[in-house]
């Protein structure tokens, strides 16, 4: 790579609550949806959970030394809204904040940035028993009280917020594919609950701007940027479909303020578009004006063909880890997401595709003129442990390439402000139990006592820190 990263540029590493603190149950800590999904049966593979996940709750200090010993320059992490409001509201929990007031301590003392989430998936049961979570529009008070207990309370340390992450995906997994709770399969409630999420997002960013605090706000959305899969006017047309209900209708109405008209009227005319009155849009576009950056988390890109009316449907994927077992999915008379031929795929069959990450980010910044931060980029293996070693040299050379790509986005003229792998220690994959590793140490699961091992990456990404990416 030539030139360097700017000095200021954020490296960094994320995780969320649920995946790696555990002590589910300690200090006062209420019921998570989450808590529950993972004890009924069948739901996740081989039935894991997050109950001691890699006990980040009582080792914090040495992931943070570890962290210090990389060079580190932020740190991701979310707030486990039942910690704080076991109830969902009302009463807080001073143990709760406590915890992450030592996180953030411990993070500013090591020269690391706190960048909170403040909420991954993980909501209290009690909401999603008294009004269906995020099916009602009530959950955007809920949120929005404790999105200010959290600002009144880290306000003043934490400069990096990330209202919601992945509003699609918990959306899409919960309403559409029924794959993550409360495990409905309705393309219509989907929509619904997704444009709450928007809502939600908005009132947040105003209270934060309204608070008066000195930092930066945004959400982070699964980005997949799509391909035409050939020049014929069929699949280049379900390319603009896809970007119309897909792309652009999941960031134009959290950054824009509105969904793309095109897709609307689509799904208007297909009796599934989710209701916006004129409050809506005021404060959409209020809460989309007052965004400070765009987050995004990027994996993989998809590569689009034309879906007739009778065609392929949406499917679930691949969860086993067994390579090869990629299936198209899409949506009936918009697009069929297909096989890539020039990309490889990872165990799971998620395309490799570093040039997708540029793609997405000069496409978002023309689009949005904003800053963006990617939140989440890293890829999910089978590593193994070789006598305290672990050669990962296929992640090496997926971070390599996107961070190549992040570089190149950059002298394209993206304002990118930071750059988070997923993840620092390996961690709980939600469907996929703890054998698809993200991090830059492995943690012996199998131990009870959770070894923390540095695995190759680790070095290299030490490297790219230091020098700026220079020699990457
Ligand atoms: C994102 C989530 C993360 C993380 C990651 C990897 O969608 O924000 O929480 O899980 O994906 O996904 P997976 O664990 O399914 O491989």
């Amino acid at each position: 790579m030539s030139g360097r990263f700017p000095e200021e540029f954020l490296f960094g590493s994320a995780s969320a609550a649920y995946q790696v603190e555990g002590a589910y149950k300690e200090d006062g800590k209420g019921d998570s949806i989450w808590d529950n999904w993972v004890r009924m049966e069948g739901k996740t593979y081989k039935g894991t959970n997050g109950d001691v996940a890699t006990d980040h709750y009582h080792r914090f200090r040495e992931d943070v030394r570890l962290m210090k010993e990389m060079g580190l320059k932020a740190y991701r992490f979310s707030v486990s809204w039942t910690r704080i409001l076991p109830e969902g509201r009302g009463r807080i929990e001073k143990k709760g904040l406590d915890f992450y007031h030592q996180l953030i301590d411990e993070l500013l003392e090591h020269g690391i940035e706190p960048v909170l989430t403040i909420y991954h998936w993980d909501l209290p049961q009690t909401l999603q028993d008294e009004y269906g979570g995020w099916e009602s529009r009530r959950i955007i008070d809920d949120f929005t009280e404790y999105a200010k207990v959290l600002f009144e309370a880290f306000g003043k340390k934490v400069k990096y917020w990330i209202v919601l992450n992945e509003p699609n995906i918990f959306t899409q997994l919960g309403y559409l594919l029924a794959l993550h709770p409360p495990g409905k399969k309705d393309m219509k409630l989907y929509l619904k609950t997704y444009h709450i999420t928007a809502l939600a997002h908005a009132h947040v960013i105003k209270a934060y701007k309204e608070g008066g605090y000195d930092g930066l706000i945004g959400s982070s959305i699964a980005y997949t940027p799509g391909y035409a899969a050939s020049d014929e006017e069929a699949d280049q047309e379900a390319r603009r479909r896809y970007y119309d209900t897909v792309c652009w209708w999941i960031m134009d109405v959290f950054y824009k303020g509105e969904y793309p008209a095109w897709g609307y009227e689509e799904f208007k005319r297909r009796g599934i578009a989710p209701e916006v009155t004129e409050e809506d849009t005021a404060i959409l576009k209020e809460g989309a004006a007052l965004s400070d950056f765009i987050g995004i988390n990027y994996y993989q890109s998809a590569m689009l063909a034309h879906n007739p009316i009778d065609g392929v449907g949406l499917t679930d994927f691949n969860v086993s880890g067994e390579k090869g077992d990629f299936r198209e999915s899409g949506v009936p008379g918009l697009y069929r997401q297909v096989f890539n031929p020039n990309v490889e795929y990872t165990d799971w069959d998620w395309s490799i595709d570093p040039d997708g990450l540029r793609v997405a980010l000069v496409e978002i910044s023309e689009r949005y003129e904003k800053p963006v931060f990617i939140s989440e980029n890293g890829i999910g293996a089978f590593d193994e442990l070789d006598e305290d070693k672990v050669h990962d040299d296929y992640r090496i050379e997926y971070l390599r390439g996107h961070i190549r790509a992040c570089h190149e986005s950059m002298k394209e003229g993206v304002d990118l402000i930071g750059y988070c792998t997923w993840s620092f220690t390996d961690l709980l994959s939600w469907l996929n139990g703890y054998q698809k590793r993200y991090g830059f140490v492995y943690i012996d699961f199998k131990d009870e006592k959770l070894p923390r091992i540095k695995k190759d990456s680790f070095s290299f990404y030490e490297e790219v820190i230091r020098t700026r990416g220079e020699n990457c």
